[in-house]
């Protein structure tokens, strides 16, 4: 039995949507970081860096939603949203799916939370930093998605457009959301069409950005 720790639009978004879309029997267990859930000594246990998402599988915990899809979708019997290895879609996915998490995730962070990469007293500067890097990456993100008029790597969706859909999303109040570049705002109409994003978005009871 799989059980995810979430928290509705955080991290755990996309491990949600795509746990929707395999068909993977599931249990969800709320954590309220509002009330600093996800720092308790019992949630510590579970993942030691104190934030959400946690996919308990068999007993054992697993940390970064970008593992998690990885996880997932390599393990569906059927490799829906996996590619084939050796293809090369198998490159262009890891390639995107580490710039993904290793580059737009933690711009991400840092625009929300500043103060851990500056300081409380350097705010101002971290977020308009964060602004920068988000910003060059959804330009370099629409040309790809421009290039295949499709998904990341190619016409098929994969596990990491359920990771840039979610990114996507958190940038919908920032200045310039990514659907304000064209390709990206078709990438986001594409992923929505999804049954599975109604069904997500009614069991986080999620109504923004609809
Ligand atoms: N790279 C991590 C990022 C997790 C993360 O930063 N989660 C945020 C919510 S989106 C969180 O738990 N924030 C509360 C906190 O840091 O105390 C992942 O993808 O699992």
């Amino acid at each position: 039995m799989l059980t995810l720790y979430f928290s509705p639009g955080a991290a755990s978004l996309c491990v949600h949507h795509l746990l929707i879309e395999l068909g993977v029997e599931h249990q969800l267990q709320r954590v309220d970081t509002s009330k600093g859930e996800q720092k308790t000594e019992a949630y510590l246990k579970l993942n030691p860096g104190g934030v959400v998402p946690t996919l308990v599988v068999d007993d054992m915990p697993m940390v970064e939603s970008a593992a998690m899809l990885m996880w997932l979708s390599s393990n569906d019997p059927q490799r829906r949203f996996s590619p084939e290895p050796g293809s090369p879609e198998e490159r262009l996915y890891l390639s995107w799916f580490l710039l993904l998490a290793n580059g737009l995730q933690p711009a991400f962070r840092q625009w929300f939370y500043p103060q851990e990469a500056a300081g409380e007293a350097a705010t101002d500067g971290a977020k308009a930093c964060a602004r920068e890097r988000i910003e060059n990456l959804f330009a370099r993100i629409d040309s790809q998605l421009a290039s295949t008029d499709g998904y990341l790597c190619g016409e098929q969706p994969h596990a990491v457009d359920f990771f840039l859909f979610m990114l996507m999303r958190w940038s919908r109040n920032m200045p310039r959301p990514a659907t304000t570049w064209p390709a990206c705002a078709a990438f986001v109409a594409r992923m929505k069409a999804r049954p599975s994003f109604a069904e997500l978005y009614a069991r986080e009871g999620l109504t923004e950005w609809s």
